[in-house]
């Protein structure tokens, strides 16, 4: 018992050795205070500078507004940051060759004491060392179309499987094979929640083709299911389905001949792996003149608002 007690505490002291709290995030979490992870690759990756710094620091506003603690996670000098400084944030959103770590190169990046920016599955892995339980992002990486030629199938989803960490999305990105990545989540057993919608978000616009059954109209009922998953001992997070507000979708026809088009183009160039998500993002947005990228802003701000929320009510639920 003694030797096992020994093992598992020199395992956190050495996991403690890799991570970097944020003094500001520290303090949230020792007073049981709401903090939001975010993630650094929609930053580094997702969408273009200057947009990307402008949206990461509204982003993080936004929900200091709503009364919680942003803590945007990256490795940094072979650390994971959980919560950056501005300068931080800044370096991320400018520097060219910034790596894209999901979980299998975290160690890479640390080892290495890479700059390296954490895709949804290493953001999860992040918060839930340092203890946070909810995560905003724009939308999730899953199940590539082609997928039975390429396996390509984002880490993304088995991370949601084991990692206990509720993410905020606005469904899956449309440039996925959506109805695939719904069958994946529910064989690995994770709970698909859509918020104030009977369908599935599809990133630019608020409606896929495909039906939730489990839907919650509020912050708290979301936080009272995921306090019940957890308090079961069930493994693995959640993912909260928030459409993006109808007023900025790009509608469903017109943003999947776009989408259509540029996979055309990534196969062309043999764009593969984890290049895919960020060329078709780049594409869509050029083609779309810019408006993927608006709807894409808008919809990282809505979930956050809504992320804020359910961070609130999870550390009401608790005391
Ligand atoms: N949400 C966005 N833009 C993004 C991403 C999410 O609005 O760029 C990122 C996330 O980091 C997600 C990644 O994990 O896209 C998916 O990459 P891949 O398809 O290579 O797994
Ligand atoms: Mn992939």
């Amino acid at each position: 018992m003694k030797a096992y007690i020994a093992c598992i505490s020199a395992t956190l002291v050495g996991m403690k050795s890799y991570l970097n709290l944020h003094p500001e995030v520290m303090e949230a979490l020792e007073f049981g205070a709401p903090v939001v992870a975010l993630e650094s690759t929609i930053i580094a990756h997702g969408m273009p500078y200057p947009e990307n710094i402008i949206m990461a620091k509204e982003v993080g506003q936004i929900i200091r507004n709503a009364g919680a603690v942003p803590a945007t996670v990256a490795c940094i000098d072979g650390k994971i940051c959980v919560g950056l400084s501005d300068a931080q944030l800044d370096t991320l959103a400018n520097t060219p060759g910034v790596m894209k770590v999901s979980r299998r190169e975290v160690p890479f990046a640390l080892a290495k004491k890479k700059l390296a920016a954490t895709t949804v599955s290493a953001t999860m892995i992040g918060a839930h060392m340092a203890g946070i339980r909810v995560f905003v992002t724009g939308g999730i990486g899953g199940v590539h179309r082609g997928w039975a030629d390429s396996l390509d199938i984002s880490t993304d989803l088995i991370e949601l499987s084991q990692t206990p960490v509720a993410v905020v999305s606005a469904g899956a990105k449309a440039i996925l094979d959506i109805p695939a990545t719904l069958e994946l989540l529910e064989t690995l057993g994770v709970p698909v929640i859509s918020y104030r919608s009977s369908f599935f978000g599809a990133f630019y616009s608020s409606e896929s083709n495909e039906r939730i059954e489990m839907r919650l109209d509020s912050a708290s009922e979301i936080a009272a299911f995921l306090d019940v998953k957890w308090k079961l001992g069930l493994q693995g997070g959640a993912l909260i389905s928030n459409p993006i507000p109808k007023n900025y979708e790009v509608p469903k026809d017109l943003i999947e001949s776009v989408i259509k088009e540029a996979i055309g183009k990534a196969h062309f160039n043999n764009v593969k792996g984890k290049q895919l998500t960020p060329f078709l993002l780049s594409e869509i947005k050029n083609v779309t003149d810019g408006r993927s990228l608006e709807a894409n802003i808008q919809l990282v701000k809505n979930n956050a608002r809504l992320g804020t929320e359910i961070a609130i009510a999870l550390t009401a639920a608790h005391q």
